[in-house]
């Protein structure tokens, strides 16, 4: 299954036990997705880390790209499962569509957080900005997950903080200062973050907590 996931064009890929979820929200764990899901796959795709350096139209256009191949490689790699392992596999969809959503403090979650599911797959750890930083390829993946009634081996996890010692600049960079307490705050990252453009396009104009992470992408530095 993992060998099939790299062939499908997946970076990195691992698989989480269910029992690893209990802290996640009522509603948004495995088994909220599929009746009897055991495991969940965790596949990842690096980005170019140029992508956080130019205009935020290329941005958009690489997380729009590297989304719609995370859905098609999680499409694919369902239908492997259900045809050579056996059970059912439902693809979470790597960005939108999900389900809930707050309007008043502007407050989304995936129907599965795939950043929780990794680091429980055994991907990496949570940065202070608290998105997934890998040991190889950094914070410059974008993440996909697979929920299965298919029982699979999990992988470990990896132990330890994966910042630099003492580092903030995520934190301090952060325009509206919408990184604490290990979340971030919606309400305050959505409106800065979010640009329409002068031909109504709207793209995801800020992305500093990932840029300024010294645990980037190729050439990180360490
Ligand atoms: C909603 C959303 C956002 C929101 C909220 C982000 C967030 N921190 O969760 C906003 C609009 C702010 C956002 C911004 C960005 N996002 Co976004 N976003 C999502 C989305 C759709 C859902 C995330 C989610 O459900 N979070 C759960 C939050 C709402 O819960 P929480 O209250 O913070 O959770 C707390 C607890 O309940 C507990 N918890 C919650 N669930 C679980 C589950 C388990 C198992 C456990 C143990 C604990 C636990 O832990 C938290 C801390 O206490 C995911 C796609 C997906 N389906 O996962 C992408 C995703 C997280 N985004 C991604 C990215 C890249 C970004 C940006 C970098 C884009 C950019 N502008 O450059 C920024 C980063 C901002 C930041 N520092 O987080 C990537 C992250 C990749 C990675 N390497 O980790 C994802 C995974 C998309 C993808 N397919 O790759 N995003």
């Amino acid at each position: 299954m993992k060998t099939r996931a790299i062939d499908l064009g997946a970076d990195l890929v691992g698989v989480a036990s269910i029992d690893r979820f209990e802290r996640a929200y009522e509603g948004h764990r495995p088994g909220d997705i599929l009746k009897d899901a055991t495991s969940v796959v965790v596949c990842a795709k690096q980005i170019p880390s140029g992508a956080l350096q130019g205009p935020s139209t290329s941005h958009q256009s690489v997380m729009d790209a590297v989304h719609r191949l995370l859905d098609e490689i999680a499409f694919k790699l369902s239908l492997y499962i259900e045809t050579h392992c056996g059970g059912l596999a439902v693809p979470v969809p790597a960005d939108e569509p999900y389900r809930h959503w707050e309007s008043g403090r502007l407050h989304g979650r995936g129907d599965l957080s795939h950043k929780h599911a990794a680091v429980a797959a055994g991907l990496g750890r949570l940065g202070k900005n608290t998105i997934l930083i890998t040991p190889s390829l950094g914070n410059r993946v974008q993440l996909v997950s697979i929920v299965t009634t298919q029982v699979l081996d999990p992988d470990p996890l990896l132990e330890g903080d994966p910042c630099v010692e003492d580092c903030r600049l995520c934190m301090d960079s952060c325009p509206t200062f919408a990184i604490k307490d290990g979340g971030v705050d919606q309400s305050l990252c959505r409106p800065h973050t979010m640009r329409k453009l002068a031909k109504g396009h709207v793209v995801e104009d800020c992305r500093v907590c990932r840029r300024v992470c010294p645990e980037g992408g190729a050439g990180r530095s360490l």
